[in-house]
């Protein structure tokens, strides 16, 4: 991007925080003050929300950065703060987790059910002598078992890498080998869009090149048959059910290992990103308390996403559990058996705060509002939205037809290697703009610069950047520490900022608005145009329900503006009105080159649209790596559809 992003989009419309949901808010505006005072003292403070068996001698050690220590000397155990300290304050008979299989089963599993398992399961993994610091692979559904699965280990200190079950055999050997896991935990399969998926053969396949594998631990799901290795594969129904459920938790260091999470980039190797204890907990669970509003006694909370995103980690499993929340975990897809499943489950359990993906959120605008309407929704009092831009229409939709056009919408921007929110709205403090992330939370800082790194005012646009280190910031690239310098701190050596790799524009308030990856920015006759705002724009039009916009390689103009539309149920709308809507919206200079119809996007399994395959497309060039889209069918269908009109 040699210039700054144009700023294109306007949005006026602003939604201050009703006055009772205000007035009981867990944080109010003093937070800002407070953390503007003294960030370290702020953050110190938020620490103390868990349980540390020694306390820290020093907040953040920053002699050596990007190289980040915080809380240097505290220790405490992770998988303590998020059971056993809820059980010691009386809250043993609490359900931690109502679980709904995709077929209608379902589970009520209380702190003290979870504790027991996850004593259980810690005990199996040191009886297969896992120890602190080993490293531990987790491929499996959206099951309870997954949770406990993520916790015993985070109880015995060995370190676990989640890997989404839809992925395929060549991107779990991957990462078990990038990882040196020893054991792998999976199950037979699960329930994808009314059949049993099955996982073990893959994880059969995978580990047969992996010799780091010394166990695979099974959870029996579906019932399916499986090959069986004798000495390798161990039922969990046979080794964890069996064993003791008394453990005592051991500290842990302040640093020590916690996590690695791949992120799958773009064409690149994926990056084993390493999160810590003390920082990574204080934040997630802060954020979880700040954002969600949570009230561990009478809310009902639910996070849609999967357990192998980074989203499961931090706000299905350590944040929530940590805060002693009540929660929702649903196993399948939202139109099985129907496309009112969600809001089936949410009318349930009355779940009273709904964390989703814009993804998600279009996909029911396009399925129509009388799907909801069928629901009683009226127990939601907040909404969240991750993973995307969320488009203003979107946003709007969300907040009337699943909000009763009562409930803040809080849009919360972070990554992987953030491991927790950064940039949102305060639910009870921030009047939001629809489509905004707004600002970062108390204690963050961010900013938008330049190609040189200057910050640039109200009303202009480029990169986002993180001016200061944060708690539960990502330590390093697993095994590769130049390659997490190159990554995130080359660009901006000079100011000592962390780029982000997302485009960002601040509007005349100087609130947020992400633009998408930097890598997705067009340049369309040397003027950047931002795939977001095109997108925006075309969905603002009431026949589209979703679109991706792409550059693809033009003769005249450089690159030329490509957009990809679905429309809504029953609507109709001609590439010349949709091409005319974009420029009266934005400005003749992004109005589409060419409209493509198509019935599906192709979307990554936390929903994220594989633009890179769409501009293969545009391009007419053979498609890059398709490993980790949700659905590979959806890139043969868009082909076809190409030819045929093209
Ligand atoms: C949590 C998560 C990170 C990338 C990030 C950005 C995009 C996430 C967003 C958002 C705009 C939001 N992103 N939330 N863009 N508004 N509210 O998604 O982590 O899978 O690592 O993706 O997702 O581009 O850089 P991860």
């Amino acid at each position: 991007m040699s210039e700054t992003l144009e700023n294109l989009l306007s949005e006026d419309r602003q939604f201050p925080p009703p006055a009772d949901f205000a007035a009981n808010a867990n944080v109010t505006a003093a937070a800002y003050d407070e953390a503007a005072a003294d960030r370290l003292a702020f953050w110190a403070k938020q620490a103390q929300r868990l349980d540390w068996f020694q306390e820290w001698d020093q907040v953040l050690d920053w002699s050596n950065p990007p190289f980040a220590k915080w809380f240097v000397g505290g220790t405490l155990n992770v998988a303590y703060n998020c059971l056993d300290r809820h059980l010691a304050a009386g809250n043993g008979d609490k359900v931690a987790i109502h679980w709904e299989g995709e077929p209608g089963d379902s589970r009520a599993i209380t702190y003290a059910d979870l504790h027991a398992e996850v004593c259980r399961a810690a005990n199996t993994l040191t009886d297969l002598g896992v120890t602190a610091g080993d490293r531990v692979a987790i491929y499996l559904p959206m099951i309870p078992e997954a949770a406990v699965a993520m916790l015993a280990c985070a109880r015995i200190g060995a370190t676990h890498s989640v890997v989404f079950g839809g992925f395929s055999k060549d991107a779990l050997s991957g990462r078990i080998k990038d990882a040196s896991a020893k054991v792998v935990i999976t199950a037979d399969g699960g329930f994808r869009r009314g059949n049993p998926s099955a996982l073990k053969p893959t994880v059969d396949e995978a580990v047969a090149e992996c010799p780091t594998i010394e166990k695979v631990l099974v959870v029996r799901r579906t019932g399916q048959d499986v090959d069986w290795t004798e000495g390798r594969d161990l039922w969990w129904h046979e080794t964890v059910a069996t064993a003791s459920d008394k453990h005592e938790a051991q500290p842990f260091d302040a640093e020590h290992p916690l996590f690695i999470l791949y992120t799958s980039g773009t064409t690149a190797k994926p990056k084993g990103i390493l999160h810590t204890t003390g920082g990574y907990l204080t934040q997630a669970s802060y954020t979880h308390h700040a954002v969600f509003d949570l009230k561990p006694e009478t809310d009902v909370y639910w996070c849609t996403a999967d357990i192998g995103w980074v989203t499961g980690h931090s706000y299905i499993v350590y944040g929530p559990l940590s805060n002693g929340a009540t929660q929702v975990m649903y196993e399948g897809t939202p139109d099985t058996p129907h496309r009112g499943r969600f809001w089936e489950i949410v009318q349930k359990y009355g779940v009273t705060i709904l964390y989703t993906a814009p993804t998600a959120i279009r996909t029911f605008a396009k399925w129509g509002d009388d799907i909801p309407a069928q629901f009683d929704l009226s127990s939601l009092r907040l909404l969240g939205s991750v993973g995307e831009p969320i488009n203003p229409e979107a946003w709007m939709w969300y907040r009337e037809h699943i909000g009763g056009g009562r409930t803040p919408v809080v849009d919360t921007w972070w990554q992987t290697e953030t491991g927790a929110i950064m940039i949102s709205p305060l639910p009870g403090v921030t009047a939001c703009k629809p489509g905004s992330a707004m600002g970062p939370l108390p204690g963050i800082a961010a900013d938008v610069v330049n190609d040189a790194g200057q910050i640039v005012g109200n009303g202009g646009g480029g990169y986002l950047v993180l001016n200061e280190p944060w708690p539960s910031m990502l330590r390093t690239i697993w095994g590769d520490d130049q390659r997490f310098i190159d990554t995130y701190w080359s660009r901006f050596a000079e100011h000592g900022y962390y780029f982000a790799g997302d485009g960002a524009k601040k509007d005349d308030d100087g609130a947020l608005w992400l633009l998408g990856r930097v890598d997705d920015v067009m340049l369309v006759s040397g003027h950047n145009i931002s795939t977001t705002e095109v997108e925006s724009a075309l969905v603002s039009h009431p026949a589209v329900a979703e679109s991706a916009v792409v550059g693809a390689t033009d003769p005249t103009t450089g690159q030329a503006v490509v957009a990809f539309v679905i429309l809504k149920g029953n609507a109709s709308a001609s590439e010349a009105e949709l091409k005319d809507h974009v420029a009266k919206t934005l400005g003749p200079i992004c109005k589409p080159r060419q409209i493509q119809f198509v019935s599906e996007l192709p979307k990554t399994r936390s929903g994220k649209i594989m633009r890179r395959l769409l501009k293969d497309i545009a391009e007419k060039r053979a498609l890059g790596d398709v490993t980790t889209l949700q659905d590979a069918g959806v890139m043969q269908l868009i082909q076809q559809g190409m030819s045929t009109t093209s």
